[in-house]
């Protein structure tokens, strides 16, 4: 039975040193599993463990997990849609204050639950109007606030690359077959072996 979980890691690896698990996947699909990016901010990297557990009790497994600090180079790439705001600059200093937590999410419908569970904008908005959320919980105002979460499954492809690299996690459908074949080989190596002829 290992021969042949070893057999299907191998097959995986291979598959993956081919470039299998580039950015091949289609984002425009919404619904079902899927994964979104998850950042603790400045702000609130130093409650990593209990954004964590509250990640983890609305069903969203971390597959990868890094911490960093950002250079302002990297927060004007990332944040680089909201180049033109008069907050930018402000923005990227609070970015590049401290560590931040960069976190892939997997779940059911993972970008839209991970940004119910962030709360608005706002942190004061969302003490108002979602004081169960993390940004109601560890957030100051409409820009120190504790968390960020990708928009659409396909910003979460593009922001997972940007902190993780394209080709460096297992994609999610390959990783369900892999976790089932190794279900059944466990089921089946739970039955009871077929008694001898009397
Ligand atoms: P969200 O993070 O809720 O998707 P965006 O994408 O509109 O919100 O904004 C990106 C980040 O820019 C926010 N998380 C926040 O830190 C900052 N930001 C947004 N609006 C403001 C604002 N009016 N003043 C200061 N900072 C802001």
């Amino acid at each position: 039975m290992r021969s042949m979980r070893a057999l299907l890691l191998a097959a995986l690896l291979v598959f993956l040193g081919r470039g299998g698990a580039g950015e091949r996947a289609p984002c425009a699909r919404s619904g079902g599993r899927q994964r979104t990016l998850a950042m603790i901010k400045p702000d609130a990297a130093a409650s990593e463990e209990e954004i964590v557990a509250l990640a983890h009790r609305h069903g969203l497994r971390v597959v990868a997990r890094r911490r960093l600090n950002l250079s302002p180079a990297e927060v004007r790439l990332f944040y680089r849609e909201h180049r033109a705001r008069p907050f930018f600059p402000s923005l990227v200093s609070f970015m590049t204050s401290g560590p931040v937590v960069a976190l892939v999410l997997e779940g059911e419908d993972a970008v839209p639950a991970w940004r119910e569970l962030m709360g608005p904008t706002n942190s004061q908005t969302a003490r108002a109007v979602a004081r169960a959320s993390i940004r109601a919980q560890y957030g100051t105002d409409g820009q120190r606030n504790a968390v960020h979460g990708s928009d659409s499954p396909c910003s979460a492809q593009r922001e997972v690359s940007f902190f993780f690299g394209a080709r460096s996690l297992v994609p999610i459908q390959l990783r369900l077959i892999f976790d089932r074949m190794v279900a059944m080989l466990d089921a089946m190596q739970r039955q009871p072996a077929p008694r001898p002829p009397p």
